[in-house]
């Protein structure tokens, strides 16, 4: 059976490789680093160049398809899901780490019909890691077959989350609240790549039995969410239930066990979503 998506999938490799080309050659370069929603919200004129690169190789190729860019969205594009064929693309995910040279930074490009993930590509460019999953075909790092950690204990497990960039004290202590819950049941430790994207591939790849976080947004974490089910992971809400990829949370774990644990220890909160209308000026 012809996939017809496969060319665009073929595409999305190529160009998120170009991509990192363009992030590595920069990652030494003095740059002019711009703040978004916070002071610690970061954003570089690489992370405003990586993302055009994306979508002027896609239209030559692909003139229907509609994209939601986060530097496109922080720049007042529509930050809106249809049923027609969609690019969600991060430029640079683990803008911070790009900045400071920290080695873990990922193009994220996830691409949607119908409101359902048909492929993810996730390119760790400092690590030369291009991780893959078409939906229905599994998950792959540089074309190895990638599968989630078989641990049900969570009293063995690593969980991956992120402090994420609002320094609201009611959200600060929230995160810090399950931060202190899930260390103390306890587990074996907490990591975070500063990468969402990375931090999914990690589930994916066996290396973390789970990753949480709240404040994350669509273009983070499309991608990487289809390598985690396609690696034998499930995702869910912070609370529980199906996961809603405009809601800014997120629970991508090994299985159900670790999963419904880790539930019982976050303490929620809800940012505004990604799709929510945008206020007046
Ligand atoms: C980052 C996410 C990370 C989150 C950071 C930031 P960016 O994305 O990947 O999980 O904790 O606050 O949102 O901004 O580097 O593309």
């Amino acid at each position: 059976m012809v996939d017809i998506w496969q060319n665009a999938m073929d595409h999305a490799v190529t160009i998120a490789r170009r991509a990192g080309e363009v992030v590595r050659e920069a990652l030494h370069e003095d740059r002019k680093v711009m703040t978004k929603s916070s002071s610690v919200d970061l954003v570089t004129q690489t992370d405003q160049k990586v993302e055009q690169l994306i979508i002027q190789s896609v239209k030559e190729k692909f003139p229907t398809h509609r994209f939601i860019g986060e530097e496109s969205v922080a720049a007042g594009e529509v930050c809106e899901l249809t049923d027609s064929p969609t690019w969600i693309i991060d430029p640079i995910d683990g803008t911070t780490n790009f900045v400071h040279t920290f080695p873990f930074v990922a193009v994220s490009i996830g691409f949607s019909v119908n409101k359902q993930s048909e492929f993810g590509v996730v390119y760790s460019c400092l690590e030369d890691k291009m991780f893959t999953a078409r939906r229905g075909r599994g998950a792959f790092c540089n074309d190895q077959p990638l599968s989630v950690s078989d641990q049900e204990d969570i009293k063995q497990s690593v969980i991956a989350t992120e402090f994420g960039s609002s320094r609201d004290p009611e959200a600060v202590n929230n995160i810090f609240t399950s931060l202190r819950n899930i260390v103390s049941l306890p587990i074996h430790g907490v990591r975070g790549a500063g990468s969402a994207a990375i931090n999914l591939c990690l589930v994916a790849s066996g290396c973390v039995e789970a990753y949480y976080e709240i404040g994350i947004h669509v273009w983070d974490i499309a991608a990487g969410s289809l390598i985690v089910t396609e690696a034998g992971g499930i995702l869910l809400d912070v609370e529980g239930g199906p996961v809603d990829l405009m809601s800014r949370r997120i629970l991508a774990a090994n299985n159900t066990t670790i999963a419904d644990r880790l539930i019982r220890e976050i303490q929620s909160f809800s940012p505004p979503r990604d799709d929510a209308p945008l206020l007046p000026q």
